[in-house]
C-alpha cells in the first residue's frame, strides 16, 4: 500500500485538495491518506509553516499532495515563519529540484485563452523549473547603504551541479516527447546565465536525438504568447520558471489547470497546483479543483508507476470541461460540481 500525504495548506489549497483526493478515492487503489497542516494553517496551529511532524510525514510518504500556501494574516511575520517558507523547506528538504510544469490546451477552451484560438491550440509543451537553487535559495537580506538607504538583497547562484542535474532533467523530458530542448536563461548579462548555458552545452552531448536552442528570458516570456507551438520542452531556472509558467496557464485558459510535479533524483515527488492560494476567493467554493486533481493524475503517473490510472483522470478532467466551468473560465459551477463532474467521467 502507497502512503500519501496530503498537505493541504491555506486559502483555496483545502477545497482543491479535497477534490484530488475525492478522485484518487474513486480509483480504489491500494492507497492510504495521512494529512498534515503547512503554511499558515501550521503557524497558527504550531507557530511553525513546516512543523516537525508534517515534515516527517512528507519524508515517510510515497508522494505528496501539497494544495497551496500564502495567508494575508501572516505578512508581518519574520521570513522564516511566512507560509511560502514551507513549500520551499520542502522543495529543498526533500531535495525535490526538477519541477516539471505542463501546458496543453483542453478541447473547447480556446475562448478562454488569452490568445487567438489558432495560436492557443498550437500549445503542448512543458517547462521543467530547477527548484533548489537561484534567488530564493541564495543569501538574502535587508542591509543598509554607507548613505543610509534600506537596501534588500538576494543572491543568485547555481554551481554545476546543480545545472546538470535539471538539464539532465529537461533533456530526459524532450526525448519522451518531441525532441526538442529550449534552455531558456539571461546569459547576455547574468554570470549564472553564461555557466547555466555552458552546462546545458556539455550535457547535450549525450543527448544527439535532441534538437537543443537557447533563449533569452525576455524572448521566451514574448514568444511564449507570440508562437507558443514552437516549444516542446522549456529548461530554465527557478525563477525565470515560476514567471514563464504561470504566464503559460494563462495562454491555455487559466491557472486553475496547471498541475506541477516536483521530483528528487529517484522519483519521489511532490504534487501542487501550480496556483497558490487565493485569499479572495478562500472558502467559498469558487475554486478551480482541476489543477490539483490533475496534479493527483501526474502523481499517479511519475510516483506510484499507475500511467493507466493517470490517462483515466486526465481524460475526465477533459471530459468535464467540455460542460462544466468554473469561475475562472468564465462559468459558474461550484468547486465540488467540477469535481463530481470529473467522478462522472471518470
Ligand atoms: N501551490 C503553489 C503555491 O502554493 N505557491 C505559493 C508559493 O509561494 N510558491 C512559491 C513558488 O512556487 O516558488
Amino acid at each position: 500500500m502507497a502512503l500519501i500525504a496530503i498537505l493541504p495548506g491555506d486559502g483555496i489549497g483545502p477545497e482543491v485538495t479535497a477534490e484530488a483526493r475525492r478522485v484518487l478515492e474513486a480509483l480504489a487503489l491500494d492507497l492510504a491518506f495521512e494529512e498534515a497542516a503547512v503554511g499558515g494553517a501550521a503557524y497558527h496551529a504550531t507557530g511553525h509553516p513546516l512543523p516537525p511532524a508534517t515534515l516527517d510525514l512528507a519524508r515517510r510518504a510515497d508522494a505528496i499532495l501539497f494544495g497551496s500556501v500564502g495567508d494575508p494574516s501572516c505578512d508581518a511575520l519574520e521570513r522564516h515563519l511566512r507560509p511560502e517558507q514551507a513549500i520551499l523547506g520542502l522543495r529543498k528538504e526533500l531535495t525535490l529540484f526538477a519541477n516539471l510544469r505542463p501546458a496543453k490546451l483542453f478541447a473547447g477552451l480556446e475562448d478562454a485563452s488569452a490568445l487567438r484560438p489558432e495560436v492557443a491550440r498550437a500549445i503542448d509543451l512543458l517547462i521543467v523549473r530547477e527548484l533548489n537553487g537561484d534567488v530564493y535559495f541564495g543569501e538574502k537580506g535587508m542591509r543598509t547603504t554607507p548613505t543610509g538607504l534600506r537596501q534588500g538583497y538576494d543572491l543568485m547562484s547555481y554551481d554545476e551541479a546543480e545545472v546538470r542535474r535539471i538539464a539532465v532533467a529537461g533533456f530526459e523530458a524532450a526525448r519522451r516527447r518531441r525532441g526538442k530542448l529550449c534552455s531558456v536563461d539571461k546569459a547576455n548579462v547574468l554570470e549564472t546565465s553564461q555557466l547555466w548555458r555552458d552546462v546545458v552545452v556539455e550535457v547535450s552531448a549525450d543527448y544527439d536525438d535532441v534538437a537543443l536552442s537557447h533563449m533569452y528570458v525576455d524572448n521566451a516570456a514574448m514568444q511564449l504568447v507570440r508562437n507558443p507551438g514552437q516549444f516542446d520542452v522549456i529548461v530554465t531556472g527557478n525563477l525565470f520558471g515560476d514567471i514563464l509558467s504561470d504566464q503559460a496557464s494563462m495562454c491555455v485558459g487559466s491557472i486553475g489547470l496547471l498541475p506541477s510535479a516536483s521530483l528528487d533524483a529517484e522519483g519521489k515527488g511532490l504534487y501542487e497546483p501550480i496556483h497558490g492560494s487565493a485569499p479572495d476567493i478562500a472558502g467559498q467554493g469558487k475554486a478551480n479543483p482541476c489543477a490539483a486533481i490533475l496534479s493527483a493524475a501526474m502523481m499517479l503517473r511519475h510516483s506510484l508507476g499507475l500511467p493507466e490510472a493517470a490517462d483515466r483522470v486526465e481524460a475526465a478532467v477533459a471530459a468535464a470541461l467540455v460542460n462544466h466551468r468554473t469561475a475562472d473560465l468564465g462559468g459558474d459551477c461550484s468547486t465540488r460540481t467540477m469535481g463530481d463532474a470529473v467522478l462522472a467521467a471518470l
